[in-house]
């Protein structure tokens, strides 16, 4: 139990029942071999063990998304039959310039110019997609920091804020890490407070890291919290560089600390 916890907080635990069972099969594994507790280096070996695993659902998911864009099933995409990547991957070209640049994307990852895409040139077109994906989300979410009146600065370390409270990994934060993030910075809140600024920003109560860039201003403009996010920054810059820090058990074990105050 002890073990799947930590797991989860790594963002280690899949949301697919399947996946979770494949895992915790794995967990059980490496309970047996240390005989009922996991040593350091066991856990980092299984950590390793998950993240083979994870690479390979990846793999089949590729697959998967392969033989549906496959229609005529002859192994290979043609461009037409690529292109349904797009809107599976939630891009629809809005315009002609969006359709140009997917072509272009196309004709690109086609390394060996033969008009269609193999497995291979699949994988890179998909990896293509998700970056710029993940570069647009980026501008996008700059944009509604400076709308808001935080520096690009301040917005860097919003986004390392919102990912430490992300145990999980799900992209959005609820009214738990609100508070987990209220109670590090000291701030007295009641519950109907808190619900009420979460309901002011979404129907959900559900921030993704706009909606939390938002919940900041509000509570950041309130005197019990002058300078939110100075004074959480060095914290949180002692848990580490970027995705390393997720690799380590001592930096595990510091963001609990920081952040799991119950
Ligand atoms: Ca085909
Ligand atoms: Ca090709």
């Amino acid at each position: 139990m002890e073990v799947s916890a930590a797991l989860a907080d790594y963002g280690l635990l899949p949301t697919d029942v399947t996946q979770r069972q494949d895992i915790e099969q794995l967990v059980d594994r490496a309970l047996l071999e240390g005989e009922g507790c996991i040593s350091f280096t066991g856990f980092l070996q299984l950590i390793r063990r998950i993240r083979e695993r994870s690479r390979l659902y990846e793999n089949e998911r590729l697959k998967r998304f392969f033989s549906e864009c496959d229609k005529d099933n002859d192994g290979f995409l043609s461009f037409a039959e690529a292109s349904s990547i797009f809107s599976k991957l939630g891009l629809t070209p809005q315009c002609r310039e969006h359709q140009d640049e997917m072509k272009n994307l196309l004709l690109r990852v086609d390394v060996d110019n033969s008009g269609d895409l193999d497995f291979k040139e699949f994988q890179v077109l998909v990896q293509h997609i998700t970056e710029s994906k993940r570069a647009n989300q980026r501008n996008k979410e700059n944009a509604t920091g400076t709308k808001l009146g935080f520096s690009q600065d301040q917005v860097t370390e919003i986004r390392e804020i919102f990912k430490q409270l992300d145990a999980h990994s799900q992209g959005t934060l609820g009214i738990i890490e609100c508070r987990k993030l209220l109670t590090l910075l000291r701030v007295d809140m009641s519950a109907e407070e808190l619900k009420g600024i979460l309901d002011s920003i979404s129907t959900q109560q559900r921030v993704d890291l706009e909606g939390f860039m938002a919940f900041l201003q509000k509570v950041g403009k309130d005197d019990r919290c002058p300078a939110l996010a100075e004074s959480l920054a060095p914290q949180l810059r002692e848990l580490g560089e970027d995705d390393q820090r997720k690799a380590s058990f001592q930096d595990f074990q510091k963001a609990r600390s920081l952040f799991v105050r119950t």
